[in-house]
């Protein structure tokens, strides 16, 4: 095994992604004004190369403003790409803002008004060109103005419809411009809206087999969202792994309860994120690693590149963390002594012999409670290893 890099420096092959609105964020917040100017998506590609990162997804109007001309939006285009080829950078994601534009106040697949829909639908097809454009091979899709403050005043059934019309349209649609396309859909409980609908990864992974092409569709988890519904972000990436439904994941983090603070990734919740790093390297999942935070707001310009440097560095830590765990002795041992079974297990599969059998089994239910399970020293261990004292 070859020896691990101690400088935890990032390369490409490591996958890290961040948004045009990561480190573009200006610190805007509902209180205040942004704090720092906003950035040249060119630089952005400079920066992000320079430091090590893989690729850099955007939102249609992250890049093109929302009112350019087409010849406008070619142009930018054009010095973007190059930008890329400059650099070696990918964009490996893609997405649509259907979110802050005041059209958007009230949903824009699930809007109300049926013309509001049809143009958040217009919109998507025209930003999924881009993406495509720009080699995208996810598109994410965060409903963050599809939901309700009044519940008097929508109908929530009708809505998941709505929202369903929408992707079977844009899923034909990829299809039927030949476009290696998949679909990632983001859950996020609340905020901005009151509540938004499919609040959970579990809820899209329970819609998207109602879906036309459930193949063409999986999940993007985000840390923060789940953590904000008190959820278990690495229970929830599970089922999406199991299902085969991990098709991109937003790594941040963020204080339980609070708003969504998209905090650098392990700045918060070192030990949830360990399991999740394990997970996500022990799974072989080889998707982007995409870190969708951003700096403090008070922090300078030149700070959020040190923004960007630390989000990457602790998931490499967490990374060789993982590394650790898998080759210390004694975690193993107990690991293999917490995993022996105190007898055969269940049947694999039902036949009326393995059934029968199972009934006229007796189990000892006292020499079953008694089996000794050491998480007080397996957990202290981890927490030995997460402070650098193993
Ligand atoms: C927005 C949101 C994120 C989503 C982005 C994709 S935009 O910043 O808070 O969680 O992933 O639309
Ligand atoms: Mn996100
Ligand atoms: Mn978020």
């Amino acid at each position: 095994m070859p020896s691990p890099d101690p400088t935890y420096v990032p390369t490409p092959a490591d996958k890290f992604t961040f948004g045009l609105w990561t480190v573009g964020n200006p610190g805007r917040d509902p209180f205040g004004e942004p704090t720092r100017p906003r950035l040249d998506p060119v630089d952005i590609v400079r920066r992000l190369a320079g430091l090590g990162a893989w690729g850099v997804n955007l939102h249609d109007n992250d890049l093109v403003p929302i009112d350019a001309t087409a010849s406008e939006r070619d142009a930018i285009v054009s010095t973007f790409r190059a930008a890329l080829a400059e650099t070696g950078l990918c964009v490996p994601m893609a997405t649509t803002n259907l979110f802050s534009d005041p059209v958007f106040r009230d949903g824009a697949f699930t809007a109300p008004d049926a013309a509001v829909r049809a143009y958040a639908l217009q919109k998507t097809l025209h930003a999924i060109d881009l993406g495509v454009e720009l080699g995208a091979s996810t598109y994410v899709f965060w409903g963050g103005r599809e939901g309700a403050e009044v519940d008097a005043a929508k109908d929530p059934i009708e809505a998941i419809k709505r929202f369903r019309e929408a992707m079977n349209f844009l899923c034909a649609y990829v299809k039927d411009q030949r476009y290696g396309l998949r679909f990632a859909l983001e859950a996020k409980p609340n905020e901005p809206r009151g509540d938004i609908y499919f609040p959970t990864t579990g809820a899209y992974l329970g819609f998207i087999e109602t879906l036309d092409h459930p193949e063409m569709v999986g999940v993007n988890p985000e840390v923060a969202h789940e953590h904000m519904a008190g959820l278990n972000i690495c229970h929830a990436v599970a089922q999406a792994l199991d299902a085969g439904k991990l098709f991109h994941i937003d790594l941040n983090d963020q204080k339980a309860g609070r708003f969504d603070q998209d905090l650098r990734f392990g700045s918060e919740s070192i030990k949830a994120l360990f399991f999740l790093v394990k997970l996500l390297e022990d799974s072989g999942y080889d998707g982007p690693r995409h870190f969708d935070a951003h700096a403090y707001r008070s922090e300078s310009p030149e700070g959020v590149w040190d923004f960007a440097r630390g989000n990457m560095r602790t998931y490499l830590i967490l990374k060789d963390k993982v590394r650790r765990f898998g080759e210390d002795a004694e975690i193993q041992s107990l690991l293999e002594e917490i995993h022996t079974s105190s007898g055969e297990g269940p049947p694999t599969s039902y036949s009326r012999a393995s059934m029968e059998s199972l009934k006229s089994r007796t189990f000892d239910r006292q020499v079953l409670a008694a089996k000794t399970l050491p998480y007080e020293r397996l957990d202290q261990l981890v927490v030995d290893l997460l402070l650098g004292v193993r």
